[in-house]
């Protein structure tokens, strides 16, 4: 029996000290595992007389039953230790407030343009959008721009590459969003009210030209339309986005698509070096216009008999210059994170001229 106890104090010892599962693990080996010293003791009984074998039975039983309970125990114990000391050591202060991070801003073109389609939308006008690769008969013979014009030159427009001996008719960058309201008749007829706002492309460079810029073109049909629905809806227009009262100016002019055009002008007051939209006895100009010509509805697959209305265009590029005080246009598409910090809109708090 003495070296029952021997035996208990020598594992129960080793158990109480090991630090490690691992130890644990070697002491179980070493006392209950099948060549263990525990269990070497249990085969001996077999040779014992019956009655040692009636004292050491339980007393081995109950060792055997020790050891397992103070190994489980100090399993337990150890696994404590080890998430505590994770506790300890992975904490985090959840309190702590976010690193904090840049946020990117709605381009001043972006913001225009939502602005504009949205005032437009309020008067009826519905959004028409089309490609901006065309064919030349879109770009220019549906609006009567005849194959001599100008525009149609290679240093004026962008035309497609096209490979030696593919004979199929040329296609252009957009140079206007009109091919947009050519489609929209063919697939619509009349009567129609809708603005085509978007990208268009022409071989231009300064200070207030660039090769790709931005669009919005208006075209409403019905039986009776004139110059006066023309002029009302622009006044509305501008001073709904200019958030003053703003008289225009209707000037003569001469574009293929419209007969008769007319160049509109804005008030404005040019005092103290500054310019004021909707004051004084000064005029900007900022618009094409005038009266669908008859063989552009012919195009579109609308009788010129029957049906008569306006359209108009405008650069939304020099809007949002006029409006944001933005002195050079080449400054919108060259993508510094200064400038479009200073004069980007936080997603938040857009400046809005209509409701919702
Ligand atoms: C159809 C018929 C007629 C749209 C028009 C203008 C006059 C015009 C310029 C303004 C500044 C282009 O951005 S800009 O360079 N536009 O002067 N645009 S009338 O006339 C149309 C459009 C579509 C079917």
């Amino acid at each position: 029996m003495d070296g029952l106890d021997d035996l208990r104090g020598k594992y129960l010892n080793g158990i109480g000290t090991a630090a490690t599962e691992a130890a644990l693990e070697d002491l179980r080996l070493a006392a209950l595992g099948k060549k263990g010293e525990v269990a070497g003791l249990m085969r001996e009984l077999g040779r014992m007389t019956p009655e040692e074998r009636q004292t050491m039975g339980p007393a081995l039983n109950a060792l055997k039953d020790e050891i397992d309970a103070a190994l489980r125990a100090k399993k337990a114990a150890l696994g404590d230790m080890a998430l505590n000391e994770r506790l300890r050591s992975e904490w985090l202060d959840v309190t702590l407030p976010a690193r904090p991070r840049r946020l990117g801003s709605i381009h001043p073109v972006s913001q225009v343009m939502e602005e504009c389609t949205a005032l437009f939308a309020d008067m009826g006008f519905a959004v028409a959008e089309g490609p901006q690769v065309e064919t030349d008969w879109y770009n220019f013979d549906a609006l009567n721009i005849v194959p001599e014009h100008p525009a149609r030159q290679e240093h004026d427009t962008f035309f497609m590459h096209r490979a030696e001996g593919d004979t199929r008719p040329p296609h252009v960058l957009r140079t206007h969003t009109s091919p947009v309201q050519i489609r929209a008749m063919q697939s619509q007829g009349a009567p129609i009210r809708i603005i085509a706002p978007g990208r268009v492309y022409r071989m231009d460079m300064d200070q207030t030209h660039t090769p790709m810029f931005h669009q919005i073109e208006g075209l409403a049909i019905d039986r009776d339309i004139s110059m006066a629905n023309l002029k009302w809806v622009l006044e509305e227009f501008f001073s709904a986005y200019f958030g003053t009262k703003v008289k225009t100016r209707f000037r003569a002019s001469h574009f293929p698509f419209t007969e008769p055009g007319a160049e509109v002008d804005i008030q404005c007051s040019w005092s103290g070096g500054s310019l004021k939209v909707g004051e004084g006895d000064g005029w900007l100009e900022v618009l094409g216009s005038g009266m669908v010509h008859p063989s552009v509805l012919r195009a579109g697959g609308i009788d010129p008999d029957q049906w008569q209305g306006f359209a108009f265009g405008m650069g939304i590029d020099r809007m949002a210059m006029l409006k944001y005080g933005i002195p050079d246009l080449r400054a919108f598409f060259e993508s510094d994170l200064r400038w479009l910090r200073h004069y980007g809109f936080s997603a938040l708090d857009m400046p809005s001229v209509h409701a919702g």
